[in-house]
């Protein structure tokens, strides 16, 4: 069982807007900010959509590589960069997020219902980004929002080969309309078939809007780490907007500590990823 917890944040996601939601980070001032503060409380890793400057998601290439280069001046997290996008995101724009050059890119292992929508992610897709990530050394995420997507995952790394750095984890994406559901029971079921991954392979698990503290608590107690952040969650608790995404990693923060397993530093983090230091 790991003595330490990764606590990655997602701080902005590409479904909510800030009309809706003013606390949410949309600029690169706002993005630099939150990083600052979730760092301090506890954060290893940044989960990175951005948007433009009415707002609204995208995959600009100029913007994602002066984000980059921002969180990279200004913290020691690890900028994980969303291939996923928003559901509105073609391929092409999705592929091209690699060439900003984060640590570390998400990889979502197959297609989903998202609410209303579709999120794509077709299996030649992922072959493309999972074999574009081991050329360019970017260390994936892989996401996982169904059962089935581990599956997947056990294909693609028996045909294609390890990620780079050579070390497997995972994201469960637990409670979108249309994916598994944010419980105790669907988080055991995925640990159960990750027993089929790499030995060494790691997750963390998230749980949208209300599964956010139960999804929580189950991958604590199943020696998972955690990510939070408002892509994730706009209600702290009943009646409550999140104020900030520090709000929420410290929270984590703070029921790791209780699990017996404080958050990871930077360093940690990057040595349990397979990330190698560059900067
Ligand atoms: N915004 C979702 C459609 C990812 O970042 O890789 C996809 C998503 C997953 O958030
Ligand atoms: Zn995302």
């Amino acid at each position: 069982m790991t003595t330490t917890t990764l606590i990655t944040v997602a701080p902005t996601g590409a479904e909510s807007a800030k009309a809706d939601v003013p606390a949410l980070p949309v600029t690169l001032d706002e993005l630099v900010a939150t990083a600052k503060e979730c760092e301090a409380v506890g954060a290893s890793v940044v989960h990175v959509h951005i948007r433009d400057a009415a707002a609204k998601p995208t995959l600009d290439l100029g913007r994602l590589r002066e984000t980059v280069a921002a969180m990279r001046s200004s913290t020691d997290l690890i900028v994980q960069l969303s291939s996923g996008g928003a559901v509105t995101d073609p391929e092409s724009d999705r592929l091209a997020v690699l060439e900003a050059g984060p640590e570390m890119a998400s990889c979502t292992m197959g297609t989903v219902n998202f609410g209303d929508d579709v999120f794509m992610n077709r299996w030649q897709f992922v072959v493309d980004l999972h074999s574009r990530m081991q050329e360019r050394g970017i260390v994936p995420e892989y996401e996982i929002f169904d059962l089935g997507h581990l599956a997947a995952l056990q294909r693609l790394l028996g045909r294609y080969g390890l990620p780079a750095g050579g070390h497997v984890h995972c994201d469960l994406v637990m409670g979108v309309p249309g994916g598994m559901p944010g419980t105790t029971e669907a988080l055991v079921a995925c640990v159960g078939a990750m027993r089929d991954l790499p030995e060494g392979t790691t997750f963390s698990a998230t749980g949208i809007g209300r599964t956010a503290v139960p999804v929580l608590l189950a991958s604590l107690s199943a020696g998972g780490h955690l990510r939070v952040g408002m892509e994730d969650t706009i209600t702290y608790a009943k009646d409550r907007p999140v104020e900030s995404n520090a709000q929420l990693v410290a929270r984590a923060a703070a029921f790791a500590r209780l699990a017996q397993r404080p958050p990871m530093t930077t360093t940690e983090a990057r040595a349990l990823l397979g990330i190698s230091v560059t900067r």
